[in-house]
């Protein structure tokens, strides 16, 4: 099996400096070589650069569209292209306005094959604002929103291009959301656990109810790891810590499941500030975790189901 790594050196639609240096540090503590060792063919394409971006409509409400635009155009077809060349497309970010782009670009593939498209959104944050409900203006609260084609961007993707359905997203560790954000992701049926349901149920059993709806309708599984879905303590690097955040051991665990599921058929790796970090510390946790959903473990056992 192979895997594409795509850096997204994008920043503007977080609201401040730093998660460019994102797929550096992600370089720098040892993606490529975690995935490599766990016997993957490993191909690094770089840092992509962003599209050009002329004719593009005004949009108020949205901070740096152009730029976010042209990235979300260049990632959508890279993601596109890595999956349909029989690899599994992992983006080294970047803020989470990357998703415009790589989720779209696996809404296309997931079209082509005939198969439904179903996004784990590993997240403090919804981000499912549009620029009428955002407070801020920052892109990076809107991914969701945009790729269950909600958000008025008709034109920074071609009209017609394949949506997520939002009853096919399922959002986990959230506990940050706005207040009309609220009220939309409940019309949409997007599926939230929030914090208090990750308490009250275990992770474990909200993982074992997300993969038994994939499975029901034999989806693809995209995976997006915000650095924020942690507990601060344990990955300070990034922008918009909130506590009370997933532990070590609950991450660890959703990467082990879903790898034992063998669903999961792209990943972004986002929100990744340095500037903010910890000597690291960050970088390496998100690298572990990748490591964990590509099939690192402790002990060998027998696959157990149910
Ligand atoms: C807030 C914060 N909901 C906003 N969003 C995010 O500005 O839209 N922070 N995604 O990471
Ligand atoms: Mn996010
Ligand atoms: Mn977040
Ligand atoms: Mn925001």
């Amino acid at each position: 099996v192979s895997i594409g790594l795509i850096g997204v050196p994008l920043e503007e639609g977080s609201g401040r400096r730093g998660c460019s240096m994102g797929p550096t540090a992600l370089r720098i503590a040892g993606i490529d070589r975690v995935m490599a060792d766990l016997g993957f063919d490993v191909t690094d394409h770089g840092d992509l650069r962003p599209e050009p971006v002329e004719h593009l409509g005004r949009h108020p409400g949205t901070k740096h569209l152009p730029i976010v635009a042209g990235y979300t155009r260049a990632l959508e077809a890279a993601t596109f292209d890595t999956a349909e060349k029989g690899a599994v497309p992992v983006i080294l970010g970047g803020d989470h306005a990357l998703s415009m782009g790589s989720v779209s670009g696996m809404a296309r593939y997931a079209a082509a094959v005939g198969r439904p498209l179903f996004v784990l959104w590993l997240d403090a944050h919804a981000d499912f604002n549009t620029p009428e409900t955002s407070p801020s203006g920052n892109m990076h609260g809107m991914p969701v929103a945009f790729f269950c084609g909600q958000a008025e961007f008709a034109d920074i993707l071609p009209p017609g291009r394949p949506l997520v359905d939002p009853k096919r997203v399922y959002q986990v560790g959230i506990r940050s959301v706005d207040e009309t954000e609220r009220q939309e992701i409940n019309r949409h049926g997007v599926n939230v656990y929030d914090m208090r349901a990750l308490d009250e149920m275990g992770v474990a059993a909200i993982v074992k109810e997300i993969l038994k709806a994939v499975e029901r309708e034999d989806g693809l599984l995209h995976v997006s790891l915000d650095v924020d879905f942690l507990e601060p303590d344990i990955a300070p690097g990034v922008g918009t810590t909130v506590p009370g955040g997933a532990t070590f051991r609950e991450a660890h665990l959703v990467m082990e499941m879903l790898c034992d599921s063998g669903r999961v058929s792209s990943l972004d790796l986002v929100e990744l500030n340095p500037f903010l970090d910890d000597r690291g510390k960050s970088a390496r946790v998100m690298v572990e975790l990748a490591a964990s959903l590509f099939g690192r473990r402790i002990l060998d056992r027998p696959t157990r189901s149910g």
